[in-house]
């Protein structure tokens, strides 16, 4: 029995405007999951996948236009647009509200209104926060129940005058009287809006179907909205994953990490360390909530309950833990659809099926000049399907973290690793972070981009407030604060092939993170930071030549000094907001590399 006053008075506000054939209070249970998905199969909207080979799982394709977050049409809506900032997409909360509510009238004609009542965290942890998603979507809803707590038992923590998030999405594809329904309905790329209102905490989506534009407790709530919410409260919300490392003495390290999209978060959350005696658990995949816990240290919790990883690349090499994950209960959009109705993907290290349908639905074989999954399909998989989850990965106060690692993908200049001198200058370090663009969004693909922290698409307010605050989190953390490193897994060689090995073999610098945490005398201070010495790092095996080892940590201080410029160019349009601690690390970096400070070749830090 609902009874909470907010929730009923909205639902109703909605459905007036958005005039739905019936609203459905979702409960999250099993039943009511089957029925909707078999509702979707009987529509043409999704197709089972072979029972044997992959059972419970479903496919889906999105139309054409609708295949990744689009950050053109993402907005953050608010009074002032200082308060947004110049990294977003700012607009004026009552021009958006117009156009919105416009576009939401009548919108749901002919479809079913969902109320998702969610909950981002283990329900009733101090640090999770309910919203309730209203949806015209049934794949939303199936997405919801995997990614999220969601259902009855999230409504039930809701008393008379509690309070939670609302999340409005419509995929904007009324179904009119006598019209026949597509398989993926949504609306031009002109009229989707992905609006957040981080002053009001509540968002409003339109337009889409897919992924992050659609559900909306992942980047809309647990990143974009928390974001504003965690600098108000005291906490940080953060593109990040979370992993445990246990060495061969049994002691546990929590790591979080902060990639761009695309870059290798789910691989490295639940990767196999190739070094023996190393285990790695899996906490989380994309989202770290942190607070700072009794002890003075910080905890983090992954709000989310399902993994909505990339699938081409994906494969039992570069993650096996992600591959056993999906073999059931999984959903797949985009893939390949092989004749057996297994799925299939690029990159997933098992031959290319002779003939499939791809994921725009047309035959496919080898020779076909398209790829058979799109660049940005995905899976949805419940998290706890992974055999390598932590068992603390639904403590409600959190793991503690030990080390945070920024990352992105940078073809030259960044070393392997490299260790922050001390906290400002982490921060400098992840305000700084770069990264070559993905397929994650809809835009130029290779091109290398600012992304302070992985959150450039993510933070819900000004960047140099968010700057700021991560400076205030380490003034409060003091001597507690975790070890900040920046790492680099993607550096070439003059032929244009990664140096690096990557997945499995990045446990080696996991493991020198944690000798740094122990103190050990590894690492000499360098221009732009500690790095390893040779022979720190071990890379027995791995055939790399001394001379390339090298390569890994060299200076290079024309690429270095490029770099600064192009630092000096983001700062700039960050405007006067940009804190003052993070202009003097980017000057004392850029003393420290040439004749001002240092001879800046030798090592000497100084
Ligand atoms: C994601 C992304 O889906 O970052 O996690 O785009
Ligand atoms: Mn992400």
């Amino acid at each position: 029995m609902v009874n909470n006053k907010k929730l009923l008075a909205w639902v109703e506000e909605v459905a007036t405007l958005t005039k739905p054939k019936e609203i459905q209070w979702v409960d999250g249970s099993l039943e009511e999951n089957q029925k909707l998905l078999d509702l979707m199969v009987e529509a043409g909207s999704a197709t089972k996948l072979n029972e044997t080979e992959k059972p419970g799982c479903y496919l889906f394709r999105s139309h054409p236009s609708d295949v990744a977050r689009v950050e053109g049409r993402t907005y953050i809506a608010s009074k002032k647009q200082e308060d947004a900032g110049a990294t977003n997409n700012w607009i004026d909360s009552l021009e958006i509200k117009e156009t919105m509510t416009k576009l939401y009238n009548g919108c749901m004609e002919g479809r079913t209104m969902y109320v998702i009542p969610f909950s981002m965290g283990p329900i009733g942890a101090p640090i999770s926060k309910i919203g309730v998603e209203i949806s015209d979507s049934p794949y939303v809803v199936i997405n919801m129940r995997i990614m999220t707590r969601m259902g009855k038992v999230v409504l039930d923590q809701l008393s008379e005058d509690s309070d939670f998030i609302p999340c409005l999405h419509s995929i904007g594809s009324p179904l009119r009287e006598g019209e026949k329904d597509v398989a993926w309905p949504c609306a031009p790329i002109e009229s989707k809006y992905i609006t957040h209102f981080p002053e009001e905490r509540m968002i409003w989506s339109y337009g889409s179907g897919y992924g992050g534009n659609a559900l909306l407790g992942k980047k809309c709530l647990a990143l974009r909205i928390a974001s504003a919410q965690a600098k108000d409260e005291g906490w940080m919300a953060e593109h990040m994953l979370i992993l445990a490392l246990t060495n061969p003495e049994g002691k546990t390290y929590y790591v979080a990490a902060a990639f761009p999209s695309a870059c290798g978060k789910t691989n490295l959350a639940m990767m196999q360390p190739t070094i023996p005696g190393w285990s790695v658990k899996c906490v989380g995949d994309d989202i770290a909530w942190m607070r700072i816990g009794d002890d003075g240290r910080l905890y983090a919790v992954n709000p989310e309950a399902g993994f909505f990883g990339v699938a081409p690349g994906t494969s039992m090499d570069s993650n096996p833990n992600a591959m056993k994950a999906i073999q059931k209960n999984t959903i797949y959009t985009n893939v390949l659809l092989k004749d057996n109705n297994d799925v299939w993907w690029e990159e997933m290290g098992e031959d290319a099926p002779s003939h499939g349908i791809d994921w725009e639905g047309n035959e496919w074989t080898p020779a076909s000049d398209k790829k058979g999954a799109h660049p940005n399909a995905r899976f949805t998989a419940p998290a706890s399907q992974c055999s390598v989850i932590d068992e603390n990965w639904e403590n409600p106060a959190g793991v503690p973290i030990s080390a945070i690692l920024f990352g992105g993908r940078r073809p030259s200049t960044i070393p392997l690793v490299n260790e922050a001198l001390n906290w400002n200058h982490g921060v400098f370090m992840g305000s700084a972070t770069g990264s070559e663009t993905t397929a994650a969004n809809i835009g130029a693909v290779g091109v290398i981009r600012r992304d302070p922290f992985a959150m450039l698409p993510f933070c819900g307010y000004n960047m140099g407030d968010y700057f700021n605050h991560w400076i205030n989190m380490g003034e409060k953390l003091g001597d507690k604060a975790p070890k900040i490193f920046f790492v680099n897994w993607f550096r070439k060689d003059n032929s244009g092939k990664f140096i690096w090995p990557g997945f499995g073999e990045n446990s080696r610098v996991l493991k020198y993170v944690t000798e740094r945490i122990e103190g050990k005398n590894l690492g000499e201070e360098t221009a732009i930071g500690i790095l390893p010495k040779l022979g720190d790092i071990d890379v027995n095996g791995l055939g790399l030549s001394e001379a390339t080892v090298e390569d890994l940590f060299a200076i290079d201080k024309e690429g270095w000094l490029a770099e600064i410029t192009s630092i000096e160019e983001f700062y700039a349009k960050i405007g006067d907001r940009l804190p003052a601690r993070l202009q003097a690390e980017l000057d004392k970096l850029k003393d420290r590399l040439t004749d001002n400070g240092s001879c800046g070749c030798c090592g000497c830090g100084k």
